[in-house]
């Protein structure tokens, strides 16, 4: 494995068999898909190709007037089926009433159930403040995790993976983040049909677990235009080889479904996995990537959620965009808006809350182009 001269960390620039990465056009055509190509065999696993299974997509209700009358509430069946059977996940999505163009879309892949406090009535959630983004101009839309895969040892087979025999699995095949990051891409494609939704401007936002899932939703899909990993840590947002919170082994230990077999070679190995984070980052430029940490959120390792963002600078700027733009950490509520990656540190626990939120809409305000912003009407 080729390392950089800094430091320990594998170098995203230089290909595997030692060569330097000349031109945006090798990074492109070449060098990304072998980085990715190493994630999807050492660490989150290959989700299925298209045409290997079958998706339609139905609303089932259409409720206007909601969140406060600012919004239509939207809820859609995705039912997928392969050779294995059939499985149906739910999205739930608040499109702005008064917009006189499609709407720029935030989905949240919501680990933590707090969407469905919406699904009926208009309740209120800082994890996922969707009166908020909504009077912002922005669609709100939110898919389960656990409704797509059960976030638990053992029960693959009874989320999506279903859809395909158990038999199929191999040692590279993927786990319950690729599962979820993949459901991810599917409302893509549904929000690509709803003609409220700017889909080209759709950002993939996820907390914890649901941040490892967005950042790799992020990478195995070029759609989104922005991804977005709050307290992600170990597999997420921070760099395996320095992160003083969780490792591998813990990761693997605590959650042994969430990565591919494979994943487990590498536990109290850190140095000998060929690729680390900061090469996930890169794999989203050109387009817009974002990191938020938490003061009191040690276990993910703010310091290397950040570093991370620092290493990933050079294949930015590559291709021609501007990083995170700090070498040092800032303070807390000082968020680094400048470049194509965002970063932030909030003081406080492991959560995602309002301001994280508010960051991450100031974001996207910043670097979306303006003509393509949904404009709230009256
Ligand atoms: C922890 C896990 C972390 C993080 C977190 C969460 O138990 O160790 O990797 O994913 O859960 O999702 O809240």
């Amino acid at each position: 494995m080729k390392q950089s001269s800094q430091s320990a960390l594998p170098a995203p620039l230089i290909f595997s068999g030692g060569e330097p990465v000349r031109s945006p056009r090798e990074w492109r055509e070449k060098r990304r898909g072998e980085i990715r190509e190493l994630f999807r065999t050492h660490i989150y696993g290959h989700s299925p190709a298209a045409g290997t299974y079958l998706q339609t997509f139905k609303v089932l209700s259409e409720t206007p007037r909601a969140l406060g009358g600012t919004a239509t509430r939207r809820q859609i069946a995705m039912t997928f089926e392969g050779p294995g059977g059939a499985r149906t996940i739910g999205l739930l999505m608040f499109v702005p009433e008064r917009v006189t163009r499609p709407a720029p879309v935030f989905l949240l892949l919501d680990n933590r159930m707090e969407s469905g406090l919406y699904r009926d009535r208009d309740a209120g959630s800082g994890f996922w403040p969707a009166e908020e983004i909504v009077k912002r101009g922005y669609a709100a839309a939110a898919l389960s995790l656990p409704d797509v895969s059960p976030d638990r040892d053992g029960a693959l087979q009874e989320g999506t993976q279903g859809i395909f025999p158990a038999s199929l699995r191999t040692d590279d095949s993927w786990g319950a983040i690729a599962t979820w990051a993949w459901a991810g891409s599917r409302a893509l494609d549904y929000l690509e049909t709803d003609p409220d939704v700017d889909a080209a401007r759709a950002a993939v936002v996820g907390h914890s677990r649901g941040g490892k899932t967005a950042l790799w939703c992020g990478a195995e899909d070029e759609r989104f235009a922005l991804v977005v990993s709050n307290n992600s840590g170990s597999t997420g947002a921070a760099l395996a080889r320095t992160t003083r919170g969780e490792k591998i082994a813990d990761i693997n230990q605590s959650f042994p479904y969430w990565f591919c077999e494979n994943y487990k070679r590498y536990s109290g190995r850190e140095n000998d996995l060929p690729v680390d984070q900061h090469e996930l980052l890169a794999l989203m430029a050109p387009r817009l990537v974002y990191v938020s940490s938490a003061t009191d959120d040690a276990w993910a390792d703010p310091d290397s959620e950040f570093a991370a963002c620092v290493a990933a600078e050079p294949v930015f700027a590559l291709l021609g965009r501007s990083g995170v733009g700090a070498s040092e950490i800032p303070p807390p509520e000082t968020p680094l808006h400048s470049g194509s990656i965002g970063y932030h540190l909030r003081t406080g626990r492991h959560d995602l809350t309002p301001y994280d939120w508010k960051c991450f809409m100031d974001f996207a305000d910043r670097h979306y182009p303006l003509a393509a912003m949904s404009t709230l009407a009256g």
